[in-house]
């Protein structure tokens, strides 16, 4: 990372913003323009709206900076852009402010030309001349956002119309879903109104992103539908490696490798196709990656050819538009955000497609560590849109979910059409799916005890969320709350006891989490149900908690000890 600009230049730099939102070629009147002062270009410009958004303090007497020359522009190549430390007052709350609206650094996307530069990521063997098919179908690319930053949406379109041929780009249509942020409603209007190819379409009510995405599917006349989220960046060639895919086989479903732009410096991260992941979920039904298995890299010459992928992140696809509707497209019952992934991941394979990531395909997205948006009050949406796809999908497996939210269902609405659906397309067995498309998954069925797991007379139970910062940590102690969730352990058959990709591991300090590692060592847990005994493998000791009832410590195993004693919640030996 380096320094782009010193605190003083940081002002021209938000000058420089606003003509970059204009577009380059606005952008490069405005600059030769002498008559438009660089540090207030709106000068001459009566929106109140826009002095407030963008404008930097009054111009001081000392002040004689200069804009920067368009080849010195900020984040070009995809760099980063690093903000001083010693920001003046004003600057410092236009960077928090931008944070709290957007959950990224607005200031620093705004400071990068809407038309920026970026590393092309792609391997030679996606380049070689003829890889791909001369006739490819075009597509119509849907975008759909919910009061998105401008600086923002804009580099997402404008990155599909520059880095794709336009005989392939159909149309490009803009789905509002209901935002109230200003820019997003008739200066939107105004700034594409000699795009003949961006259309807006416009959600009456808050609809959330399936519905949305449902929304411009109806407005779209091309014959592929290619969907992205609004803070994305299309590389070079990103296009027709996917269209390809689909011109060969039109139930094949296929996503970019999604690339990381850094949320405070919206630098653009990149790895080459040995670094290609592809998507698998966990009983909770949250998605996660998983590099390319064995058994998929052993069917390939090059890294850079498609993989198959169990399951699809969700927000950047392209999709044959005849046959996402002999799919039955996404259930409509979805709201807001979540779990519509996984259910167009489990209908393409059992239904009778392919999901594919294509390695030579590159669009790099914004990562939120948090959602920026509002969601519906009173409703816990995820887990009721997660039920729907269970309760459709899932066959047998469906209780697995349910035990993880301490099979508490909730309201989840009528799920007969989509069950009618998949019986009309014959769809094949969730079993067939795991089995053949992803059999790592590990299935709690095969653990020999499954649920909590209490110490003693069941006050204290194992308690920990498994989050990617939980690794190497201590596992942790609550009381017993029978609601799953971040108690519901798994004891399988080879002595681990897991959630997921977790296990508990010893070895000789705290009993922590580590991902699992198959080899059983410092992961063996021997459960004795008569002794309700956990000797721990490599070091005989036995699990156990200490006397104030705040962690768990490892003991010289003794019987005769309540805190040594557990019970694992469905053992079945
Ligand atoms: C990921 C997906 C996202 C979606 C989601 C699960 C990627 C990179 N992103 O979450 O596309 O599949 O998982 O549902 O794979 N939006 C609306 N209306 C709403 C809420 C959101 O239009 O009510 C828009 C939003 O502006 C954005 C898109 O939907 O463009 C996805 O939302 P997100 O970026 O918050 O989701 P993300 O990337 O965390
Ligand atoms: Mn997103």
């Amino acid at each position: 990372a380096f320094l782009l600009y010193s605190e003083d230049r940081s002002r021209p730099a938000l000058a420089l913003s606003l003509q970059n939102s204009l577009g380059n070629r606005e952008a490069r009147e405005l600059v030769d323009d002498n008559a438009i002062d660089p540090i207030n270009p709106f000068k001459n410009d009566d929106s109140e709206e826009k002095e407030k958004a963008y404008l930097p303090p009054p111009k001081k007497e000392e002040d004689n900076r200069v804009l920067l020359p368009p080849q010195s522009m900020a984040g070009e190549m995809g760099k980063p852009v690093v903000l001083p430390t010693n920001l003046s007052a004003e600057v410092k709350k236009m960077v928090d402010d931008g944070w709290l609206k957007n959950a990224f650094n607005q200031y620093v996307s705004d400071m990068i030309s809407v038309h920026r530069s970026l590393p092309d990521p792609r391997d030679e063997w996606c380049k070689k001349p003829n890889r791909y098919l001369p006739d490819l179908p075009a597509t119509s690319v849907i975008i759909c956002f919910h009061n998105e930053a401008w600086s923002i949406l804009l580099r997402t379109v404008h990155s599909v119309l520059d880095r794709s041929p336009s005989r392939l780009i159909t149309e490009v249509i803009l789905v509002d879903d209901f935002s109230d942020m200003s820019h997003l409603k008739q200066q939107l209007e105004d700034y594409w109104k000699n795009e003949p190819k961006v259309k807006i379409v416009r959600a009456k009510k808050r609809e959330g992103l399936i519905r949305a995405r449902l929304l411009g599917a109806r407005h779209a006349s091309g014959p592929v539908l290619t969907y992205l989220d609004s803070h994305c960046e299309c590389t070079n060639g990103w296009l027709e490696p996917l269209l390809d895919r689909i011109a060969q086989d039109s139930t094949t479903v296929v996503c970019p490798v999604i690339d990381v732009i850094d949320d405070t410096t919206l630098e653009y991260h990149w790895r080459d196709s040995s670094g290609v992941n592809v998507g698998g979920f966990d009983w909770n039904l949250q998605f996660n990656w998983h590099a390319v298995p064995e058994r998929e890299k052993s069917k390939h010459q090059n890294s850079a050819e498609p993989v198959w992928s169990p399951t699809m992140a969700g927000g950047l696809f392209s999709i044959d538009k005849n046959f996402f509707e002999k799919l039955g497209t996404y259930d409509s019952g979805f709201d807001i955000w979540g779990g519509e992934n996984l259910e167009l991941s489990f209908k393409t394979w059992m239904c009778g497609g392919t999901l594919e990531i294509v390695p030579c395909s590159h669009v790099g997205h914004i990562f939120r560590k948090r959602s920026p948006y509002k969601w519906r009050s009173g409703v816990n949406v995820l887990r009721r849109n997660s039920v729907r796809l269970a309760e459709v999908w899932l066959d047998e497996y469906a209780k697995y979910y349910y035990q993880r939210i301490g099979n508490d269902k909730g309201d989840y609405g009528d799920v007969s059409g989509r069950r009618e659906l998949r019986n009309k397309l014959k769809c094949k067995s969730f079993k067939w799916y795991l089995d053949n498309i992803y059999p790592e998954l590990f299935v709690p069925g095969d653990a020999v005890a499954n649920g909590e797991v209490a110490n003693g007379d069941r006050d204290y139970c194992l308690d920990s969320a498994c989050k990617p910062e939980d690794m190497h940590k201590p596992v942790g102690l609550w009381p017993c709350h029978s609601q799953g969730g971040n108690q519901y352990w798994m004891y399988s058959k080879t002595g681990e006891i897991r959630r997921d990709e977790s296990c508990l591991d010893y070895s000789g300090q705290e009993v922590i989490l580590y991902p699992c590692h198959g080899s059983k060592g410092n992961q063996y847990w021997d459960y004795n149900q008569e002794t309700k005994l956990v000797r721990h493998g490599s070091s005989d000791k036995c699990l156990a908690i200490n006397e104030s009832k705040t962690k768990l410590v490892m003991e010289q195993c003794n019987s005769e000890l309540t805190r040594q004693r557990w019970t694992l919640e469905n053992y079945d030996h």
